[in-house]
Formats: structure tokens, C-alpha cells, sequence
């Protein structure tokens, strides 16, 4: 459907699962969207550049962004570029999801991470996640403590509390807009394939005119695939 400049329609709503390294985001993102589209590891920093993908949640269309791991770095960094690419997937969101991991407890590191999130003035939902079997409750509660609401506790891994929290993203969403619907014509996929270090991501950036993708000197710098 075209629409003119005169009828603003209001886009489809976007959140953003946001935490340290290694809590879950890109676990839980898989869950959310249904496919394993985002690299799992266990080991921290293992996503880089944000991506996303459209699920339906409670019967809204909806963009989920996983994001790399948020942790103070020097800008010019590999972490500090990472963080400036989560930093874009925060401003485009509508929705943040803080993601801890409740074996570990709240650390000071998901302190600073609420920082930053609550900076961005975006609604916040915390959610404790590696809480299987209801283990590590307790530590859970703790995150009452960051002033950002009740923990939403949930296994992304073993598929618990995910539906719980489902409903709690749903009363938090944007109210839908009638005039927001989704064009039938596919926009054409164009693939950027070659070798390491080759410029594809400094190309991809070039062609939207963003810098969507993190670059640098370094080989082997994008894992998971992007689009844009
Ligand atoms: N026990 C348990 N492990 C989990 C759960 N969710 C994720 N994991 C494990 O935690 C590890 C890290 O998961 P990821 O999803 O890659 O974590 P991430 O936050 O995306 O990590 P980075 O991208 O490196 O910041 C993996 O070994 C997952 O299998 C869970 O609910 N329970
Ligand atoms: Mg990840």
C-alpha cells in the first residue's frame, strides 16, 4: 500500500533484547522469532552486530533486535564499537528487554547496563533468564533492586515463563495504528558474499548510507549474517 507523506503511519513496533555478554540475548532472540537464526555460544561476546527479524507477538507484528553484549570499552575498541551498534538498536526500539542471567545474580555489570538503558528514557522490562525448574528465584527478586520493575523470570533455553513474558511485551507495546500495514512486494534479497576482510561490510554500510555494520582492520569481524 502507498502512502502519502500526509498520512503518518506509525511503524512496527521494535525491542530490543539488551544485557552483559553472554546472558542469553541471542538465545532467547531464537526463541522469540522461531528459528536459530542468531549464533548461540557459550562465551562472551559472541555476537557483534545487531540483527533482527520479524515475529508476531500475541497476534502484533513485530521486530526483535538481538544485540551484542553492552560493556565499558575504549570507543575505537572491538567492544566499544559493539556498544555503539547496540547504542542504535536502542534508539530505534520501542521496548528494551534487560536480560540477566539469575545463576549468576544481579553483577555490577547488569547495574551499568540498567544505566544505560534507563538513559535512553525507553520503557525497560527485566528479565531473569537460566531460571529453569524455578531455581535461583531469589536471585532473581534481587533485580527489584534496579528500580526498573518486577523480573519477568524465564528459561530462554528450555522454553519457561517465555509465554509469561510474551503477554507482559504485548501490554507494553505501542498501540497498534490501522493505517500501519505490510506492503505485499517482497523487497528483492541481494546477497554480499566474498572473503575475509574483502570490504563487504564497509559496502553494505555504504549502499543504506549507515553504519549498520561494525568495520574495521581486523579479518573475520562479522559473525552472524546482517541484513539491512
Ligand atoms: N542454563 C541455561 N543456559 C542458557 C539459557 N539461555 C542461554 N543459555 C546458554 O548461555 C550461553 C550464552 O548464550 P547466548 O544466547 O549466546 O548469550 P548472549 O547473551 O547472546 O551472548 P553474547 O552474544 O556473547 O553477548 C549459551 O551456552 C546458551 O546455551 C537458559 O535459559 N538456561
Ligand atoms: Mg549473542
Amino acid at each position: 500500500m502507498h502512502l502519502s507523506s500526509e498520512t503518518p503511519s506509525r511503524p512496527v513496533p521494535r525491542i530490543a533484547i539488551c544485557g552483559r555478554p553472554n546472558v542469553g540475548k541471542s538465545t532467547l532472540f531464537n526463541r522469540l522469532v522461531g528459528r536459530r537464526l542468531a549464533l548461540v555460544h557459550d562465551l562472551p561476546g559472541v555476537t557483534r552486530d545487531h540483527k533482527e527479524a520479524w515475529t508476531e507477538i500475541v497476534g502484533r507484528r513485530v521486530i526483535v533486535i538481538d544485540t551484542a553484549g553492552m560493556e565499558y570499552a575504549p570507543e575505537e575498541s572491538l567492544p566499544g564499537r559493539m556498544r555503539a551498534s547496540t547504542s542504535t538498536a536502542i534508539a530505534s526500539a520501542d521496548l528494551l528487554l534487560l536480560l540477566f542471567d539469575a545463576r549468576a545474580g544481579l553483577l555490577p555489570q547488569d547495574r551499568e547496563v540498567a544505566m544505560w538503558l534507563r538513559k535512553s528514557g525507553k520503557p525497560v522490562l527485566v528479565v531473569a533468564n537460566k531460571a529453569e525448574g524455578q531455581s535461583h528465584v531469589g536471585s532473581a527478586l534481587e533485580a527489584h533492586a534496579l528500580g526498573l520493575g518486577e523480573p519477568v523470570i524465564i528459561s530462554a533455553e528450555h522454553n519457561e515463563g517465555v509465554s509469561d513474558l510474551l503477554s507482559l511485551i504485548a501490554e507494553r507495546l505501542p498501540e497498534p495504528d490501522a493505517t500501519c500495514e505490510l506492503s505485499s512486494q517482497k523487497p528483492m534479497p541481494i546477497a554480499i558474499l566474498g572473503r575475509p576482510n574483502a570490504g563487504k561490510s564497509t559496502l553494505l554500510n555504504r549502499l543504506i548510507g549507515s553504519r549498520r555494520a561494525i568495520t574495521g582492520p581486523e579479518p573475520g569481524l562479522t559473525r552472524d549474517s546482517i541484513s539491512a
